[in-house]
Order: C-alpha cells, then sequence, then structure tokens
C-alpha cells in the first residue's frame, strides 16, 4: 500500500473535485447529458494527472454501483500513469458515517476527505444532532481510521463553515484534530468574502498551528476565485477546484482561472508542476463533454481573444497585444479569433477576402463591399453566415474573381487551427471565425 502521507506537497496543491462537486452541476442536465460516463471519467482523469494535479476527489463507492465500477477504472488509469507523471492521490468524499468510510477504504483510496454540517442550520435541517455530541462520534470513527489505516491521507471539513460560528467550528476542530491531515473549512453556499477567509484562517492557524487547511469556495457571489485567491495569499496551500469552475449551483473555483491568476501575479512557485499550456485544452475537453463551449466567464478561454469591434479588429490584426494583455498564450489559447459581424470594417473584409477567400481586390473595393456588407448584415441568420454573405456580394454584386489555388485547398481556411482536443460546437462555425495572421492593409482609419 502507497504511503500517501510521504508525499512532500507543492507550495500550491489543487485538489480537483471536477468529478465530484463537478458531476454536481446543472449544466449536465441542462444539455442533456446527466452525467459523466465511465469514459468521460477516465478521460478527465487523464487530463489532470498529465496537467500535472496530484489530488483527485471523487465520490464515495457507495453512491451507486456504477460509481464503484468507476472507481476501478479510474484507479487503473492512474496506475497507468504512475511511471510517467509520478503518484496522484484519490480521495473519497465521505460523510463521517462508517459504511461510507469502510467502503472507501476498500475501494483503496489513498485518502478521505470526510465532512459534516456544522452550521446551526445544518443541525437543524440535515443531521438534526447537538454538534458535541457529534463531534465526539466523529472523532472516535476517525481515530479508529487514523489507527488501524496509518497511512491513509485524511481530512475533516466542517461543512458550510462559514455560517457556522467560529466557536462551534474550535469545538468540532478541537476533537477532531489529532487525528487528521488537514482541515477543510469550505464556504458551502458562497457567503464568504476574501477579508473575511483571510482572517478565518488568521485564527485557525493560530489555534492549530501544524495542521495544513484546505479551501472550498462557491461562487453564488461571484466570489469563488478572489476567495481562492485570498486564502492562497494567506497561506493556504490546498485549494479545491474543478475544470471550468463547475459545480452545485454557480460551482467553485475554476482551476485554470486560480493558476492563470497567480501566474499574472508573478506567483510562480505556487504555479510551479502543473503544465499550464494545458490549461486551455483541459477546458475544452471538459467543455465538450458537457455538451458546450468554454463558457464566456473563464479567463482561460478564447473568447477572452476574440474581437468583434472593428476598431479592435484592425489593431489586432496589427498587434494583437493591443487588445490582448494577459498570457493566454501560455495557458494554451494559441489563437485570436476576429468574428465577421455587423461591427467590422474594411480591414477585416479586406483580410477576409484577400487571405481567406483568396479574392483580388484593392483597398477601394473593400471599401465598395463594406458599405454593401453593413447594409445587408442584418439578414446573416443561423441559415446564413456573415462570411456567406460577405462571399455571395463579393462575387455577385462585385463579380470579383479570386486568385486560382490548388483544388486541395480550396475551401480550407489554413490557418484557423483547433486546438488540440477536437471542438464538435466550434466546428459548425469555423468559417466565420478567423485566426490572426498580419495583414498588408495600411493604416487608415476604420469605419
Ligand atoms: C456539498 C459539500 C461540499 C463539501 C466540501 C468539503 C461543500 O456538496 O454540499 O468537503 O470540504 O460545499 O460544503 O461540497
Ligand atoms: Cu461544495
Amino acid at each position: 500500500m502507497m504511503d500517501a502521507r510521504a508525499y512532500h506537497p507543492r507550495s500550491l496543491e489543487v485538489v480537483d473535485t471536477t468529478l465530484r462537486e463537478g458531476a454536481q452541476t446543472s449544466l449536465l442536465h441542462d444539455h442533456y447529458c446527466y452525467y459523466f460516463t465511465q469514459t468521460d471519467k477516465v478521460e478527465v482523469v487523464q487530463a489532470l494527472i498529465t496537467y500535472g494535479v496530484k489530488f483527485i476527489e471523487l465520490f464515495s463507492p457507495v453512491v451507486s454501483p456504477q460509481e464503484r465500477e468507476d472507481i476501478v477504472a479510474i484507479k487503473q488509469a492512474r496506475d497507468v500513469l504512475v511511471g510517467q507523471h509520478g503518484y496522484t492521490h484519490l480521495l473519497a468524499h465521505v460523510r463521517c458515517h462508517p459504511t461510507d468510510i469502510r467502503a472507501a477504504i476498500d475501494a483503496g483510496f489513498d485518502g478521505l476527505n470526510i465532512f459534516f454540517g456544522t452550521s446551526g442550520i445544518s443541525q437543524r435541517s440535515t443531521h438534526g444532532k447537538d454538534l458535541d455530541a457529534l463531534a465526539q462520534t466523529a472523532r472516535d470513527l476517525i481515530e479508529a481510521v487514523r489507527t488501524d489505516h496509518p497511512e491513509l491521507i485524511l481530512r475533516f471539513s466542517g461543512e458550510d463553515a462559514f455560517r457556522t460560528h467560529e466557536d462551534d467550528l474550535f469545538r468540532v476542530y478541537d476533537v477532531i484534530t489529532p487525528f487528521v491531515d488537514r482541515l477543510g473549512f469550505p464556504d458551502t453556499v458562497g457567503v464568504a468574502t476574501p477579508a473575511a477567509i483571510a482572517q478565518r484562517l488568521g485564527r485557525l492557524t493560530k489555534r492549530y498551528p501544524g495542521v495544513e487547511f484546505e479551501g472550498h469556495f462557491h461562487d453564488d457571489r461571484g466570489f469563488s476565485l478572489v476567495n481562492a485567491l485570498a486564502a492562497v495569499n494567506s497561506g493556504m496551500r490546498y485549494v479545491d477546484t474543478t475544470v471550468l469552475g463547475i459545480g452545485e449551483r454557480s460551482g467553485i473555483t475554476s482551476m485554470s482561472a486560480l493558476l492563470y491568476n497567480l501566474y499574472i501575479d508573478r506567483q510562480f512557485e505556487k504555479v510551479d508542476g502543473y503544465r499550464l499550456h494545458g490549461s486551455y485544452p483541459i477546458n475544452v475537453l471538459v467543455a465538450a463533454k458537457l455538451n458546450m463551449l468554454v463558457p464566456p466567464k473563464e479567463p482561460v478561454s478564447l473568447t477572452n481573444r476574440t474581437h468583434t469591434a472593428g476598431v479592435h479588429q484592425k489593431a489586432v490584426l496589427n498587434d494583437a497585444s493591443t487588445y490582448e494583455a494577459h498570457p493566454l498564450d501560455r495557458f494554451g489559447v494559441s489563437e485570436s479569433e476576429i468574428l465577421l459581424g455587423p461591427l467590422s470594417g474594411w480591414n477585416l473584409i479586406s483580410y477576409f477576402l484577400k487571405e481567406i477567400k483568396y479574392f483580388q481586390l484593392d483597398n477601394e473595393m473593400a471599401r465598395k463591399v463594406t458599405a454593401v456588407f453593413k447594409e445587408r448584415i442584418y439578414d446573416a441568420n443561423s441559415h446564413r453566415s456573415p462570411a456567406e454573405l460577405l462571399v455571395e456580394i463579393a462575387e455577385q454584386v462585385f463579380g470579383l474573381e479570386r486568385v486560382e489555388t490548388a483544388k486541395a485547398h480550396q475551401g480550407e481556411v489554413m490557418q484557423c487551427l483547433d486546438p488540440i482536443v477536437p471542438h464538435r460546437l466550434r466546428e459548425e462555425n469555423r468559417t466565420d471565425r478567423l485566426s490572426r495572421r498580419r495583414t498588408d492593409s495600411d493604416d487608415e482609419d476604420e469605419t
């Protein structure tokens, strides 16, 4: 049996919970997927391990027979990658309950992420038990696991820690801390602020020196990222994240968003050991499994390298850094996109017709075509894209001719390379979406 506790943690350890917290996202239902298949799970785990994640949280095997089978497949996939990428620990998310704990140990997990509700609301509505009695039962159970399985990583979380009075949290943690490796204090309903996190972490660190802390921040107020950053900046080593931040309700901290921001803030030791170039591909992988594009609010997204306003497009064609301030390249978003549409100016239209569609035209003609395009663009719809409309105008209104190209290359947008992971949905629109390439268009103003 691997001694999971012998691992020397890095400055920041993300605890990925895409297949536990993430599997609770309503997006699976919105897009008619309902659950991650075993293949989905294995591929996500392989991608996370390759990315450099050392802790992956899964459901407890008691959740369903399918879950139990999936854990076996995931474990096999993990074992295959140990030689190449080192050891990644699989942690079971378990209620503080003997059956859950027994099943997780029998399934061969490296550690247990144990939790129970500590807030007044939890006590009243979920378990209805007195906190001291509950703490004592949990203590006995966890102490027995510690004695019988000294090699297991044990973490205990007081669920809804930010709506739990600090004295109550201390009452529970005081009796449990001697038997665990780390303490979680989840913001289960997304009420915490960066200041509250720094304050609470400070008090907990003082009371329990030598114990590691694990954060888990829900996004109900849109604070899951800033809260995680505040926690890391206040010395928290373990942070729960999911790919794209998916999770119950509006989810938790997005893994790539956290690492991206730490990198931007030049906290390089924190991102050490993570293959940052894989950030966008892993986002695309999980988005594809949810039947969607990488969400527009995800910082590591193609959206953040996509330009629609004419002025922006012209500038970006010359120098992308005019409207791209962050190192998205380093995080695997290796291309910019420029969308042809009602806001495009003649520079882009000239670029598209010449460079992508091989029409012969000069700047004066490009301006004329643009004038007609701007009149007719409002006819574009799901059946006729702006690109199709523009080609129609070039051919039918102006009789423009194309430069001869080899048959094999006709109709291809050569420079629009998809990311490593194929993206089903984006494929459909690829001729509308132009990758950036330097243009020889002059410096005249955009209209
Ligand atoms: C939930 C539980 C949890 C647990 C976090 C933890 C939360 O789904 O309700 O174990 O630290 O947000 O409290 O995800
Ligand atoms: Cu949660």
